[in-house]
């Protein structure tokens, strides 16, 4: 932080999105007042986007919930924190106690993932919870991914970005990093990076049944029918070897199962998917010669690759292709980034691991594998529902709004409107925080520090980079990770008056002592003493890391103090290849024909003739939005209506539509109504709704998002439609009806 005159210049790093831009704040007496780029950001550069802005408007938000709230005869009533954990502490033992461990369920959403203070402190609390219930949105996410990258390369989280500053070809399956700002990789300012590319006579495709944004800056852009990209990418993979175009290069040595994958594709023919996708033969074998042919080349897929029911396949066969035409861990291919913290593949010894396992458990009603160490997001309600030993009572939500993001949103409101406690971390009362019987709320993104553990996973170039808590948090407010830890307290039975600074102390102690043996374990707790909380852990596992100062053993390496004092952060430099290090399989080689994909592939292949249904639904995301909770912030919800239905002019005119008219969607008897918008950008057979919208119910606090509430997508969809494998939802292509609503 910077001073002059009573206004204050702070750094952060924006926590909305998977961009992570670096901001510059404003401040003065403790407010912000203005909000823009930080020029000097090694990684972003300058760039923001207008959701970044509006952290203002979410701190001042007058609905952003600041006292906890405690429903009393159906009723929300503030309290104080004191009570709000002792309510916790009266109701949710006695329902482990009466019920069994596994009658709490956990539920984590996606701002978790972009808070350390939460996300590092979940698994303490699941373990003190001890039970299998733990649900996430990763199954309505990037589960297939998480799962095909563990399966390949031996880690949840070694997945492999494109090199967009040195490729000359980027395929974009699935994805609108125009919008989305990317995702699975961290890449602000996608927009100038795709436009350098085109600049140096690269070329950059877009398969999507819709024109997106990306798809309209692209050279070329391919409607492709949803959920069928596992048939399209198997007609490439099938071309690669019926054309002998097969490069492995550096990884020949590298590469284990390609005679099996060879064999198991043998059926997939490009002329045999082609009707099947929508895509021309002739079109899949031009794209496959020039992915052949093409010196730096990358395969990348993002959302719409992964909700589907061959999600898994899908994000498999993209690395497949990378792997098979050259293009993986190469310069301006698909490459694996090196985090200064936190990375699997970074940890432990390089090249070999355990490889990941999926299925030690089954969930007790559908028996769905676990996978990661969850079930499927789309069991929560059945788990709720049926009866029976195990069956869940109570819940905790951690900044998660399952009633918009998960599929049958009004079933699972239905099932949580039943449990017999319920606790929400969150900052809003709104569609799913209504059915708690506590809400702890989280303070205020400004009021944190903020370090991306998983983000800094997938970016464009390695980076370091931290910001502290802009602003101090108001009296008597507590962190997150200081909430998460008590309530891991009273999941141990330990109380909620427990010292949290002294848990914290013994919870990381044994983590130390258990790693680096009980001699160095004081020593270690003493270098690190000057942080506190998830900062403390940050530092641990920065010193640790692979450019870490290893407790003075490479007195050059960093350290958390060290990244805090670059407030534009330490650029680690671009992409570097990294195979066989980075490797964590049994092998110690790349698995490009796992055993249950192979399987896996008998049940596409007996699914390859399937009819197109004549109408189906695709979600979109919006660049004034992030999935279902900035719709109550004025500068972003500002401006034309955007929960529209967009249908191509030719179906509409089937149907009786027209632009501004209202239509009822229906699946399988579950129905929403919504405002229609013509638009050629769609593929005909194929409409788009965004998710995330649907403020109408009783009993929430978004004063704005109600006046426009919009339609909830997911009320749409089957929540036992998945993928086998990871247990993903499938959220895109699904069969509806529409009829014109006079
Ligand atoms: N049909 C369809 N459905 C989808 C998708 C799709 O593309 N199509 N996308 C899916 C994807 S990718 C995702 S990631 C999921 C998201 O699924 P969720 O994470 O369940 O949903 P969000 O809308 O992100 O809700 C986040 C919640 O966190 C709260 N929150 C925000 N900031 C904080 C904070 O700092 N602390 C705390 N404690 N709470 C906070 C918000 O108030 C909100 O209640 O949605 C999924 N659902
Ligand atoms: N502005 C904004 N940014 C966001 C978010 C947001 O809500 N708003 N959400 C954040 C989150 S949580 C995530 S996970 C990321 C997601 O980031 P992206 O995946 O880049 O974003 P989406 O818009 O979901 O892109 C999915 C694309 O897949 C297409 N699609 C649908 N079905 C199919 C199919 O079967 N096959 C193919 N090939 N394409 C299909 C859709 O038309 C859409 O263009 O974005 C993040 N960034
Ligand atoms: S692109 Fe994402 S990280 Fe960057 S300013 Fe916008 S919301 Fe924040
Ligand atoms: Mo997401």
């Amino acid at each position: 932080m910077t001073s002059t005159r009573g206004e204050t210049i702070a750094h952060r790093i924006c926590s909305f999105c998977e961009a992570c831009c670096g901001l510059e704040l404003k401040l003065r007496d403790g407010k912000v007042t203005g909000i823009r780029a930080n020029t000097n950001d090694v990684f972003s550069r300058g760039f923001i986007c207008p959701k970044g802005a509006a952290l203002k408007d979410l701190h001042e938000d007058p609905d952003r919930l600041r006292m906890p709230l405690i429903k009393r005869n159906g009723r929300f009533v503030e309290a104080t924190w004191q009570e709000a954990f002792a309510e916790i502490e009266h109701r949710l033992p006695d329902v482990m106690k009466r019920y069994g461990r596994n009658s709490v369920a956990t539920v984590v959403g996606n701002p978790a993932a972009h808070s350390f203070g939460l996300l590092l402190y979940i698994p303490r609390l699941a373990r003190a919870l001890g039970s299998i219930n733990i649900f996430t949105a990763s199954t309505l996410d990037q589960m297939p991914k998480q799962l095909a990258s563990g399966l390949m390369y031996g880690a949840w989280l070694s997945i492999p970005v494109p090199d967009i500053e040195r490729t000359e070809f980027l395929m974009i399956i699935g994805g609108n990093p125009m919008v989305s700002n990317g995702s699975l990789w961290t890449v602000p300012d996608f927009r100038g990076k795709a436009k350098a590319l085109l600049a140096r006579g690269g070329k950059l495709v877009v398969v999507d049944p819709r024109r997106t944004e990306t798809a309209a800056a692209a050279t070329s852009h391919l409607f492709i029918r949803p959920r069928t990209d596992a048939f399209f990418l198997l007609g490439i993979v099938q071309t690669l070897f019926a054309e002998k175009l097969i490069r492995l290069g550096r990884l020949e040595e590298r590469v284990a199962g390609v005679d099996a994958l060879e064999a198991a594709i043998a059926p997939f023919s490009a002329d045999s998917v082609a009707p099947r996708c929508g895509i021309s033969a002739e079109t899949i074998r031009d794209l496959t010669r020039t992915l052949a042919r093409t010196e730096r080349a990358a395969v990348y897929g993002r959302m719409g690759a992964c909700t589907q029911e061959y999600g898994t396949l899908v994000n498999w066969l993209i690395d497949v292709v990378n792997i098979l035409t050259g293009h993986l861990d190469e310069l301006g291919g698909s490459m694996f980034p090196k985090a200064p913290a936190f990375a699997a593949n970074t940890g432990g010894q390089p090249g070999v691991g355990r490889g990941v396992i999926t299925g030690r458990r089954k969930s007790r009603v559908s028996g769905a594998p676990e996978v990661m160490g969850e079930f499927p997001i789309g069991c929560l309600a059945e788990e709720i529902e049926v009866p029976g030993d195990g069956q869940v009572k109570a819940m905790i939500t951690i900044a998660t709004n399952p009633v918009l993001a998960a599929p049958n949103g009004p079933r699972l409101a239905g099932a949580l409107a039943s449990l017999e406690f319920m606790v929400s971390l969150d900052i809003y009362l709104n569609e799913t925080t209504r059915h708690a019987d506590v809400i702890l709320p989280g303070c205020s993104q400004l009021e944190s520090s903020n370090y991306e553990v998983g983000l800094s996973q997938f970016v464009y170039r390695n980076v370091a980079r931290y910001c502290p808590a802009s602003l101090p948090r108001p009296e008597g407010q507590p962190s997150e990770w200081e909430n998460m830890l008590r309530l891991t307290a009273i999941a141990l039975g330990r109380g909620a008056e427990v010292n949290v600074n002294q848990l914290d102390d013994e919870f990381l102690a044994d983590e130390i002592r258990g790693r680096t043996g009980a001699a160095d374990t004081e020593a270690v707790l003493h270098a690190l003493s000057q942080w506190k909380g998830p900062d403390r852990l940050l530092d641990l596992a920065i010193r640790r890391g692979p450019y870490g100062d290893q407790f003075g053993l490479n007195p050059e390496g960093l350290n958390l103090e060290k990244v805090a004092a670059q407030p534009d952060g330490i650029d680690l430099g671009p992409l570097a290849p990294r195979v066989p290090e980075m490797l964590r399989t049994p092998s110690g080689k790349i698995e490009i024909a796992p055993e249950m994909l192979i399987a896996d592939l008998t049940r596409a292949a007996a699914d390859l003739g399937r009819q197109a249904p004549e109408l189906v639904i695709v979600g979109r995301r919006q660049l004034r939005s992030n999935n279902s909770w900035m719709h109550n912030l004025p500068i972003l919800a500002k401006g034309a209506f955007r929960c529209t239905v967009m249908v191509n002019p030719e179906d509409a005119q089937r149907i009786g539509l027209s632009n501004g008219s209202r239509a009822r969607i229906t699946n399988q008897g579950r129905s929403i109504e919504v405002q229609v918008e013509l638009s050629d950008e769609m593929m005909p057979g194929v409409v788009s709704l965004p998710h995330g919208w649907g403020h109408d119910l009783p009993g929430m606090k978004l004063t704005l998002a109600a006046e426009r509430p919009g339609a909830n997508l997911n009320a749409l969809f089957d929540d036992a439609l998945r993928d086998p494998l990871s247990g993903n939802s499938v959220l895109s292509g699904v069969a509806i009806e529409m009829t014109p609503i006079a």
